[in-house]
């Protein structure tokens, strides 16, 4: 076997890619990425057992959160720099053993790069197959992909000036304890403070967020072109776009989000920016042929990123932040902490306008503060039965045809219903009409995947009101579509605050090994999905 991932739910027969990665991972970049975790596994141990400080280690505290989101599906396939990520860390660590007295350490913590052929072969022995055991396997990677997950939201809140050191002391302490030996219990203790951390990261970067942009509004987003060139930019990263819309300024190029950007409209900050045009395209796996039609420069600040198959918009690919991509000029941040734009508008410049793929506008931010703000209308709908169900249909997009059932479970579902998400799953249903409850939108799009804490914050809101013990007898069902790492956390996130009966799909993990998923499901109710009819049967009527 020249490689082993089974990460994402697009992995090879839901069990594991063996050969090249489904996301256009080669066996070499995947195992490199294993040696990165494994190296950030290192310092994990260093820092852990040697009891230091983090508030002593800040810059290396933040080479973890870089280091585990280069990681995730789709975020970086360039070689070069996740070598070099993976040299920085073994500095750090070697830093960070002067901090401490203890001197005894696994081959995790000692090893030195040295020859890329040497690091293959290390990489091959050290992979997630290293762990036999088939459900502390299972559970440890469970922990691992979280804390990936947890490392993504934990980096832009940073990036909005925002930190927890209690985030990544535990993050040090669960890295190094998947290196032990543990039981499956206490393995299960581990993915439920994982679940914990995972609220803690995400409400971190609500806070960066609303801080520097304001509440999240409803917002109408166009999503047709205008007549100037446009610099398109996707990701999650809005202090990247931030940068971007200034020195736009009065360049003549328009900005437009794709994907996961959409939801940066619904922010107040951004509306006073004239050239921020509007979302181009759909989900992230479009963007082979968005990217086309769009015609100017695109800039990754995260994943999803699809490596192009065929020429035509590769060199027009930017990367920022962890993203990485062969062929594609990385923007570094400079010494004083910006990020300078120039060349991406500069090539903005001499492109055409975007081709207009569709005309209109979609409807979001429905975040924690406006949905709190609309809450007597909600409640009275509620209370009169003009709404009887709410659907958290949050989570994300992907490739595979199967992922037809939630645009079939959308249309499907009583007019009395109200579809709450966040994410990019909700491009198989933003697009559709599916009409209002006495004025209340029918989907309620809280923002990006990591705006799953809104949707979590809307129904602790709604257990308050309603006076309800449970946050489980709310008239709420979840039926939730996942992709990558940070779907875990958002997941392990729910599960930590006690959400059950969660449906998954389109398809269960396929990290969990047939025990591991009866504990979920004994202990949590989650479950797959089944037909739309039957769902609709089970989870709504
Ligand atoms: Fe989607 Fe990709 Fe936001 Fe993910 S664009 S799939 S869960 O990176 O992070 O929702
Ligand atoms: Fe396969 Fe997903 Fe891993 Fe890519 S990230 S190699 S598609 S399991």
């Amino acid at each position: 076997m020249s490689m082993f991932c089974f990460q994402c739910q697009e992995t090879a027969r839901g069990t594991g890619c063996t050969v090249r990665g489904v996301c256009g991972k080669t066996e070499d970049i995947a195992r490199i990425q294993d040696l990165l975790v494994y190296t950030t596994k290192g310092l994990a141990e260093v820092v852990y057992k040697g009891k230091i400080d983090v508030n002593e280690i800040m810059r290396c505290n933040h080479e973890l959160l870089n280091s585990l989101f280069m990681t995730i599906t789709n975020a970086n396939f360039d070689g070069p720099m996740l070598i070099n990520q993976i040299k920085k860390v073994i500095a750090y660590r070697e830093e960070a053993k002067k901090l401490t007295s203890e001197t005894s350490w696994s081959d995790a913590a000692t090893f030195e790069y040295t020859t890329d052929e040497e690091m293959q072969e290390k990489a091959a022995a050290i992979g997630v197959l290293a762990t036999e055991h088939e459900d502390l396997r299972s559970l440890k990677e469970m922990v691992v992909y979280g804390l990936k997950g947890m490392a993504a939201y934990s980096e832009h809140a940073l990036n909005g000036e925002k930190e927890n050191v209690e985030i990544y002391r535990f993050m040090y302490e669960a890295l190094y304890l998947v290196t032990t030996e543990m039981t499956a219990d206490d393995l299960v203790a581990l993915v439920m403070k994982t679940g914990e951390h995972g609220v803690m990261s995400m409400a971190l970067l609500d806070e960066a967020n609303t801080s520097k942009y304001g509440h999240p509004e409803i917002t109408s987003v166009d999503i047709g072109v205008r007549n100037n060139p446009g610099i398109l930019i996707s990701g999650h990263d809005l202090t990247d776009l931030e940068q971007l819309l200034e020195q736009t300024k009065g360049t003549g190029v328009d900005v437009y989000t794709h994907s996961e950007m959409l939801p940066a409209h619904y922010y107040p900050a951004f509306k006073k920016y004239d050239h921020f045009a509007g979302n181009y395209g759909g989900s992230w796996w479009h963007q082979v042929d968005d990217f086309f039609s769009f015609n100017g420069p695109v800039l990754f600040t995260t994943n999803c990123i699809v490596p192009p198959r065929k020429e035509g918009y590769r060199e027009r690919i930017f990367t920022t932040g962890s993203a990485g991509l062969p062929g594609a000029k990385h923007i570094y941040r400079l010494a004083d902490g910006s990020k300078d734009f120039s060349e991406i508008i500069k090539m903005a410049k001499e492109t055409e306008p975007p081709k207009e793929i569709e005309t209109g506008t979609i409807v979001g931010g429905f975040a924690h503060n406006q949905v709190f703000a609309l809450a007597d209308k909600v409640v009275d709908a509620v209370k009169s039965g003009a709404i009887k169900k709410f659907v958290v249909m949050a989570g994300c997009d992907g490739r595979m045809n199967s992922r037809k059932y939630y645009t079939e479970f959308a249309e499907a579902l009583p007019k009395d219903t109200v579809i709450l998400t966040a994410g990019c799953a909700k491009y198989r249903y933003n697009k559709l009409d599916l009409g209002d409850i006495g004025g209340i939108p029918r989907v309620l799009d809280a923002g990006q995947c990591n705006d799953s804490y809104s949707l979590a914050l809307i129904a602790l809101k709604l257990k308050e009101v309603f006076e309800l013990e449970d946050v489980n007898d709310l008239p709420i069902a979840y039926n939730i579509a996942w992709y990558e790492q940070k779907a875990v956390i958002v997941l392990l996130s729910l599960l930590y605050l006690g959400v059950k009966n969660i449906h998954l799909g389109p398809t269960l993990p396929g990290f969990l090994s047939p025990n591991v998923a009866k504990v979920l499901v004994d202990t949590f109710g989650i479950a797959g999905i089944d037909t739309v009819e039957n769902d609709i049967k089970n989870l709504i009527l």
